[in-house]
C-alpha cells in the first residue's frame, strides 16, 4: 500500500506528457524553429481523433469497405479514408509542411505557407491506417509517419525528389497503435520514447521512455501461409528458427499489422518478415510509407532493419509507391536471416 506522499511522487514522476516531452526536446534538433515540433503535436492531434474512431468502429456505420480503390488496386476500407482526411486535414491546416504522400492517394500533394507561398521546409509521408486487413475484426492497426526535410528549394512548389530521398535523411518517424491502450512512439533521430494515451483525457504521457530492442529474441513473425512461395534463403532461416537447439525453437507471433508486430518485437526481442515472393515479387510493404519510418525506429531502438541483403536506410527510392522486401526486429536476429539469405543470390526481379 502507497501513502499519500508516495503516490504522489510516483505520479508526478510519470506525469510528462508528450506535449510537455516535444517542448523539451525543441532543442535536439538540428534546426530548432519549432516547426518541427508543430509538426509532431499535429500528427498527436490526428492520433486522438482518429483514435476516437476506431474505438467505435463498431457502433456506427463506418465499417466495411469503401468504394474507392488506391493505387494499388486494393479496396480501401472506410476507416483508412477517415484516418488519412484526419491526418492531411491536421497536416493541412497547421501551414507547416510544403508536401504531403500517402499511401492511400496515387500522388503527393503540394502544400501551400502561412503566407500563401512556399517556404516551409518538411514533407510528410504516411500509411494512415497500416493493417487493413484488421480493421473490420476489432485488432490493432496503426499509423505510421516519416518526416524529411525538404531538398528542393524553399520557395518553390515541392517536388517529388523531396519525397523520394532515402531513408537515412529522415529527420523524425513514429506511429500510433490503436491496441488494447492506444500509444504513439515516435524518434527524432535520439532514440525511441513511447507515450500512451488517456483516454478520459485525450492525453499522451511517456510510458515507454528510451524504448529498445533485446540484442536476441525467441520470437518470428511471417507470413507463413505463404511459405512456398518464399525464397529459399527465407524458407532456411524458418527451419533454423523452429530447430531444437539452445534458444530455439522460437515463438511464431503474426498479426498482420505491421506496427502491432514490430511493437511487440521491439518490447519482447524478435524479428519480422515481409519477403518477396513468387506471389509477390518485389514484397509487399511500401518502402517510403512503411518500411523506412520502421528501419528508422529500429535501428534507433538498437535494432536492425534490411531487404535481406542491405540496409533498408541505404536504398535509394525512384518511386513513391515502390514495394521492398523487410526483415526488421533484434539486431543478432536480422543477421542471423541476412547470413541466410546470402547464401542464395539476389532475386533479380527485386
Ligand atoms: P496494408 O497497408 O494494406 O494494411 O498492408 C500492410 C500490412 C502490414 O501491416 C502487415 O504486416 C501486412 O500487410 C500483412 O500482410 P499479409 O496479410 O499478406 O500477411
Ligand atoms: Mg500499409
Amino acid at each position: 500500500m502507497y501513502s499519500t506522499t508516495q503516490t504522489f511522487t510516483t505520479m508526478k514522476k510519470n506525469n510528462i506528457t508528450l506535449g510537455e516531452f516535444i517542448i523539451d526536446k525543441q532543442t535536439e534538433f538540428q534546426y530548432s524553429s519549432g516547426e518541427l515540433s508543430k509538426l509532431i503535436n499535429s500528427i498527436r492531434l490526428a492520433a486522438k481523433v482518429v483514435n476516437y474512431e476506431v474505438n467505435k468502429a463498431g457502433l456506427v456505420d463506418i465499417l466495411g469497405a469503401s468504394d474507392n480503390i488506391n493505387i494499388q488496386g486494393e479496396q480501401q476500407q472506410k476507416l483508412d479514408v477517415y484516418a488519412n482526411e484526419v491526418f492531411m486535414q491536421a497536416l493541412i491546416n497547421r501551414e507547416i509542411v510544403c508536401g504531403i504522400a500517402s499511401e492511400e492517394d496515387d500522388h503527393y500533394i503540394t502544400i501551400k505557407g502561412k503566407n500563401n507561398d512556399h517556404n516551409n521546409k518538411y514533407v510528410v509521408l504516411m500509411d494512415p491506417l497500416d493493417g487493413s486487413s484488421n480493421i473490420d475484426v476489432n485488432v490493432s492497426v496503426g499509423t505510421i509517419f516519416s518526416i524529411y526535410r525538404r531538398i528542393s528549394p524553399e520557395g518553390t512548389p515541392v517536388q517529388e525528389i523531396d519525397f523520394l530521398q532515402k531513408g537515412s535523411q529522415q529527420v523524425a518517424a513514429g506511429y500510433v497503435v490503436y491496441g488494447t491502450s492506444t500509444m504513439l512512439v515516435y524518434t527524432t533521430g535520439h532514440g525511441v520514447n513511447g507515450f500512451t494515451l488517456n483516454p478520459a483525457i485525450g492525453t499522451f504521457y511517456l510510458s515507454h521512455p528510451n524504448m529498445e530492442y533485446p540484442k536476441d529474441g525467441t520470437i518470428y513473425s511471417i507470413n507463413e501461409g505463404n511459405y512456398i512461395h518464399f525464397p529459399q534463403g527465407v524458407k532456411d532461416y524458418l527451419k533454423y528458427c523452429q530447430k531444437e537447439e539452445g534458444d530455439r525453437p522460437y515463438t511464431s507471433r503474426y498479426i498482420g499489422s505491421l506496427v502491432s508486430d514490430f511493437h511487440r518485437n521491439m518490447i519482447k526481442g524478435g524479428i519480422y518478415i515481409y519477403p518477396t515472393s513468387t506471389k509477390a515479387p518485389k514484397g509487399k510493404l511500401r518502402l517510403l510509407y512503411e518500411a523506412n519510418p520502421m528501419a528508422f525506429l529500429a535501428e534507433q531502438a538498437k535494432g536492425a532493419a534490411t531487404d535481406g541483403y542491405q540496409r533498408i536506410l541505404d536504398i535509394q527510392p525512384t518511386a513513391l509507391h515502390q514495394r521492398v522486401p523487410f526483415f526488421c526486429g533484434s539486431k543478432n536476429m536480422v543477421a542471423k536471416a541476412g547470413e541466410f539469405m546470402k547464401l542464395y543470390p539476389q532475386d533479380s526481379s527485386y
